[in-house]
């Protein structure tokens, strides 16, 4: 705050920089331009607010005027003033707005990655099967999303150099997704408040060069201490996890994909019973090509299945009954762990 004012005051775009933390993604560096439009657009009404007040407290003070004049309303006036600042205030939230919906919709292509937030930790579930504890392996200039819940309370994630914040919550998925532009360490913090050692739900996003990203894929090891540190929190090199838990790099627990895994898991909990992959009809409808469809609910509803929808059909299946089946789906709610549905949700993305 200090700084920042200190800032301001010598009108110095570095020192004002530094008030922030560093901007590593592209919209980090959009948000930061609402920032300092709403801090100097504040800073506009407040000299102006102030100097008037001090100067009609002196012009108008009771030993000059000791009776006031009665003024009856000034249209021209009451027109600018409500005119100017609804204008105002409307192009703020259309900024916001648009900034908001570019940060919200990740593009296409983006690498995807789940995340269980549990107290009190951060562990990522790649594609391939590997699962990392408190640092997540990202590479550089390649769009992420993060599908994230919670085996809990709801938690937070916040990537403070990305400029991203979205909670992580039980029985539902939320995402954000950002695309870094600097290589080696950005900080994570919980920031929703989840119990005793909250202070201590950190992570790293572990940024890495194309070259570096191909070893970690291929299960080399990377020296994370040797990578360039949090350009924002320099000496804060941490993702600890209280004392003596040391991070994973990434294992791939069994050498199987996340889809493989899941297609294990659908028979093993007996789902392949009533459900096909290839299109045809059993006791429930095949998962063959519906992920992204609209599927008809009865009663008349349309849904769009996505993660959230698969979510709701294995812990919850009587909520939402696909029109033509019956509601004879067992409620898994509790036999499977968070894993184990993500699991399944990939391999029923997959099944194209
Ligand atoms: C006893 C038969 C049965 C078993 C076992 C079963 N399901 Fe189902 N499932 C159904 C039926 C019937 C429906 C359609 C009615 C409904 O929506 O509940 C359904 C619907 C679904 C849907 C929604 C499909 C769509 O097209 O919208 C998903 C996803 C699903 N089940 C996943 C699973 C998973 C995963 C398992 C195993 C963990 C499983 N089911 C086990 C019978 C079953
Ligand atoms: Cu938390």
């Amino acid at each position: 705050m200090i700084r920042l004012l200190l800032g301001l005051f010598e009108m110095n775009k570095n020192a004002l920089a530094a008030t922030v933390p560093v901007a590593a993604t592209d919209v980090a560096v959009s948000w930061d331009n609402l920032y300092w439009f709403l801090v100097y657009i504040s800073l506009f009404f407040f000299v102006g607010i102030i100097l008037a007040m001090i100067i009609f407290a002196v012009k108008y003070r009771k030993d000059v005027h000791k009776k006031p004049k009665y003024i009856h309303g000034h249209t021209g006036l009451e027109i600018v003033w409500t005119v100017i600042p609804t204008f105002l205030v409307l192009w703020i939230f259309w900024w916001g707005w648009v900034v908001y919906k570019d940060m919200i919709h990740a593009p296409a292509d983006a690498m995807e990655v789940h995340v269980v937030g549990k107290q009190w930790l951060w562990q990522f579930v790649y594609k391939n099967g590997t699962s990392s504890i408190g640092d997540l392996y990202v590479p550089v200039n390649k769009p992420v999303k993060l599908i994230m819940s919670s085996e809990d309370v709801i938690h937070s994630m916040f990537i403070p150099n990305f400029r991203v914040k979205q909670d992580v919550v039980p029985g539902m998925y939320t995402s954000v997704w950002f695309e870094t532009k600097i290589p080696g360490i950005h900080q994570i913090f919980c920031t929703e408040y989840c119990g005793t050692s909250h202070s201590g739900m950190l992570g790293r996003v572990i940024a890495l060069t194309p070259d570096q990203w191909r070893d970690w894929v291929s299960g080399k090891k990377i020296d994370v201490d040797s990578l360039p540190a949090d350009p924002t929190y320099p000496g804060f090199r941490s993702n600890h996890l209280g004392e003596g838990m040391p991070a994973s790099q990434g294992t791939l627990t069994t050498g199987l994909s996340l889809a493989e895994k899941g297609k294990a898991l659908t028979q093993s909990k007996g789902c392949v019973a009533c459900h096909s992959v290839d299109g045809s009809r059993l006791v429930g409808p095949s998962y063959k090509g519906i992920f992204g469809e609209d599927v008809k609910l009865e009663g008349g509803k349309v849904v769009k299945v996505d993660e959230n929808y698969i979510r709701r059909s294995i812990e919850n299946p009587q909520a939402e009954i696909v029109e033509g089946y019956p509601p004879s789906m067992p409620v898994y709610k509790g036999l499977v762990t968070e894993e184990e549905i993500i699991a399944i949700t990939e391999y029923i993305k997959s099944l194209k």
